[in-house]
């Protein structure tokens, strides 16, 4: 049932027909806002922000004060709860992140910690109640975590996985022991996304950026299985999202598991998506994040074009096919929230016929 102030967002997870589909991005506090910038380098660096609850809050407000977005994202990163479970980790400008000690045997992995995310993840917690506090009811605050495979592939490669070989190593010679990490991430995942809903997470993102690099029966084998079973407890707790980036071969597969809603990337047509998936589950995207490089009149075109591609159907989520990009114009972000406002006026999409 719909309440006078439920998020549109929420709404839209929920697949009731909204006035106008909600919208927010992927990384939408970040290196391409100048606020963002001054915040880090008051905090001293990415992981300094991140890991104070006051900082980390501010940041998670700044795209929604700027653009008036329709959801919150906490500001974190998938790679703090390797952290937490004992592993070093560094943001090096430039080069994103660095695990100078990877994980590439079995007794490296035995000794990962298990993870209390209230214990050792309180600033997690602690932003999500003061983001909370400062948002309008009528926004969603979304909760994340990066998905076991992903994870893995930070892990073991010690860095931006890249082709990813050392992990595909492990899994293929080594199966018991990926098996054994794999278990040890998918406890960390389940229990962090649940702490987030506690702290007033409305919705989760999973976020799978990595799986889509394998073969289908290699994913079936070795990433759905814990997938299926993150998202089967938290069942009933909050909405969930899911997130695999070059997904096209198995979002069948995906869709499956009954997420309430996969982001697909923006190789997918949006249009044939829901389509095949439009009635099971919400769908979220995909503009490719590079459109938001070229001007804000072009941004608005094409994001009006993705909204008569899905043609007002119920459970549509605006958003990018990845995260924003550092080198995008501000105003480039603007014109894409603004093509998703603007759809309610009958100018694209929600019943509207006509092609802008
Ligand atoms: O300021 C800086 O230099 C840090 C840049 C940055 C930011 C803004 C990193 C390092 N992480 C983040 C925030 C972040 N990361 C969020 C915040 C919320 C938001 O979306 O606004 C989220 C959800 C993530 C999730 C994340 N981190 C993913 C999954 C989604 C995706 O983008 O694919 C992944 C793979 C990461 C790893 C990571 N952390 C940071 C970088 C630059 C990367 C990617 C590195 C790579 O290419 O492998």
């Amino acid at each position: 049932m719909s309440t006078p102030n439920e998020p549109l967002l929420l709404q839209a997870l929920a697949r009731k027909p909204t006035p106008r589909p909600p919208v927010w991005l992927m990384r939408q506090a970040g290196r391409y806002m100048a606020e963002y910038q001054a915040l880090r380098a008051q905090a001293g660096g990415f992981l300094e922000m991140a890991t104070n609850a006051a900082y980390a809050a501010e940041v998670t407000l700044q795209p929604v004060r700027r653009f008036d977005v329709d959801a919150a994202i906490l500001f974190s990163d998938i790679l703090l709860p390797l952290q937490a479970m004992g592993m070093d980790l560094r943001f090096d400008p430039g080069r994103g992140p660095v695990l100078p000690r990877p994980l590439r045997d079995a007794a490296s992995i035995d000794g990962l910690r298990a993870v209390s995310p209230h214990k050792h993840l309180p600033y997690v917690g602690e932003a999500l109640r003061l983001v909370r506090a400062e948002l309008d009811r009528d926004k969603a605050l979304l909760g994340f975590a990066g998905a076991p495979f992903t994870l893995a592939a930070y892990a073991v490669e010690g860095g931006a996985p890249g082709a990813g070989m050392n992990l595909r190593a492990l899994m293929y010679r080594h199966t018991a022991v990926f098996e054994n990490l794999m278990g040890k991430l998918a406890e960390v995942v389940t229990s962090h996304l649940r702490y987030q809903v506690e702290c007033g997470a409305q919705a989760v993102v999973l976020f799978d950026t990595w799986a889509g690099q394998l073969a289908r029966d290699d994913f079936m084998d070795f990433v759905a299985p814990w997938n299926e079973q993150i998202l089967k407890s938290l069942q009933g707790l909050a909405p969930r999202m899911v997130f695999v980036r070059d997904g096209g071969h198995i979002m069948d597969d995906v869709v499956a598991w009954k997420p309430d809603a996969v982001a697909l990337d923006w190789r997918i047509p949006i249009g044939a998506a829901f389509d095949r998936w439009g009635d099971d589950v919400a769908i979220q995207g995909n503009l490719d994040p590079a459109v938001l490089l070229s001007t804000p009149e072009d941004v608005n075109a094409r994001a009006r074009r993705l909204l008569d591609a899905v043609g007002g159907r119920p459970g549509h989520v605006l958003s990018l096919g990845h995260g924003v990009l550092k080198a995008t114009d501000p105003e480039c972000v603007a014109a894409f929230v603004a093509a998703a406002k603007e759809a309610g006026n009958g100018a694209a999409g929600n019943g509207a016929a006509g092609n802008g």
